[in-house]
């Protein structure tokens, strides 16, 4: 039983592979928008398991549903069939507006099914020639750290090192529609896969109308529009998906983290039967895809997000918590800017993208009891898990607003 927080990093830098390099604090409690450390210090979480826990650490209804459906079954694999996945599958298909789902558990294993989908049609429904379909991907994009995802990467950290890399990808500049419409041409062109907000580029947010032109131009080119919304979906940045904030239904909808309300993995690749239907029985799968323990917990998660108003309560917390940093940036030259939608921010230091600056600010913002974590060097990403309130909003950005003008 771990008895200190140094004991905790002591036994992960002895025993465990060094992938990561975390802020120095150890978790030991969750509860809505707060954490604990080992120690019984109380921080606001920032960062929300990178927007996982959207409905708030250990929500009471997902674990009760996580512990009924626990003492019941948990795993038949998809050999047989239970009693719960195909009600899972009418809800979450209804509840998006799509013909069906194919169940996964990892984001990044939703959109390699998203891709799998998509140059089975291109092959079977586009005519494309076999072994020869593209898809399109922008610069800055995240989707994971598989092979084929590091491929589309142009983030040196994400790639370096892993080669040789998957053929079929090409990258436009994001939220650039001139760029797309050339690539578009390209009749071994199947899709065009993209972040509504890029997330891990730092909270990159597109112009109005970037969307709905991306809609515009994949059906004028007859090119699958296949959103990543692993990261922007699940009411996180204002509205239920971040494609409806404009006119642009995605062909292929992946989503994956906050699905389950941070409890365990479930991703869900959401399609049409045109689409979904190309894939035939034998041709993809997983061991845990669409087991009856994740259908139970994303189900809860997913009404809850409904049943709280969840979309509603990101925008207007949003709305909230930009007005009073915006404030901030005249009290301190180091906030260069704001920028986000939602509960989904991000705050630009005014200092280089190599500098310690803003890793520097979260240590000082965590002495002060908020934990949230830099992107890329200067910029710090704010996700609070969605069921926070005005008065907390406050509190918490208090806390922002004392570290970054403390910060020498
Ligand atoms: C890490 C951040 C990184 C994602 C989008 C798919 C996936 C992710 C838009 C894959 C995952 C995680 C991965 C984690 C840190 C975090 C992240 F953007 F959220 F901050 F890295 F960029 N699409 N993002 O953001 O989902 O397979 O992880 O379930 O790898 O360090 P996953």
């Amino acid at each position: 039983m771990i008895k200190t927080s140094q004991e905790a990093i002591n036994l992960e830098n002895k025993y465990g592979a060094h992938n990561y390099h975390p802020l120095p604090v150890v978790l030991s409690r969750g509860e809505g928008i707060y954490v604990w450390d080992v120690e019984g210090k109380k921080y606001f979480d920032y960062l929300s398991a990178y927007s996982a826990v959207n409905q708030g650490h250990c929500h009471p209804k997902i674990i009760k549903a996580l512990e009924e459906q626990g003492r019941k079954l948990t795993l038949t694999s998809r050999a047989f069939y239970n009693d719960v996945l195909g009600e899972y599958e009418k809800y979450i298909a209804d509840y998006f507006g799509y013909d069906k789902v194919l169940p996964m558990n990892t984001g990044v294993e939703g959109g390699e099914t998203a891709n799998k989908l998509a140059r089975k049609w291109g092959y079977e429904k586009k005519g494309i020639e076999e072994n020869k379909a593209k898809i399109i991907f922008a610069h800055g994009n995240f989707w994971g750290r598989t092979l084929a995802a590091i491929s589309t990467s142009d983030d040196p950290l994400s790639y370096k090192g892993f080669g040789p890399y998957m053929p079929g990808y090409e990258l436009i500049p994001y939220n650039n529609l001139e760029a797309l419409e050339d690539k578009l041409k390209d009749k071994n062109v199947c899709a065009f896969m993209v972040e509504p907000i890029q997330g891990e580029a730092g909270v990159v947010v597109p112009d109005e109308g970037y969307l709905s032109g991306i809609r515009k131009l994949c059906d004028k080119y007859n090119v699958l529009f296949i959103a990543d919304e692993v990261q922007t979906g699940i009411a996180r940045t204002g509205k239920m998906l971040a494609t409806d904030h404009e006119d642009a239904k995605p062909d292929i909808l992946i989503l994956g983290k906050a699905l389950s309300g941070g409890v365990l993995p479930v991703s869900a690749v959401l399609a049409n039967d045109n689409i979904m239907m190309c894939i035939k029985p034998g041709e993809h799968g997983s061991t845990y895809g669409g087991n009856p323990l994740s259908c139970a917990v994303a189900k809860a998660a997913l009404e809850i997000v409904k049943d709280e108003s969840l979309d509603k309560n990101a925008l207007e917390m949003g709305e909230v918590f930009r007005n009073r940093l915006e404030k901030l940036k005249s009290k301190s030259g180091l906030v260069r800017l704001i920028r986000g939608k939602g509960l989904l921010n991000a705050m630009v230091i005014n200092d280089s993208e190599d500098s310690s600056t803003a890793w520097d600010i979260c240590i000082s913002m965590k002495n002060n009891g908020l934990i949230a974590k830099p992107t890329h060097g200067n910029i710090i990403r704010f996700a609070p898990p969605l069921v926070i309130n005005e008065d907390e909003i406050n509190i918490s950005c208090d806390i922002i607003e004392k570290s970054i003008i403390e910060y020498k």
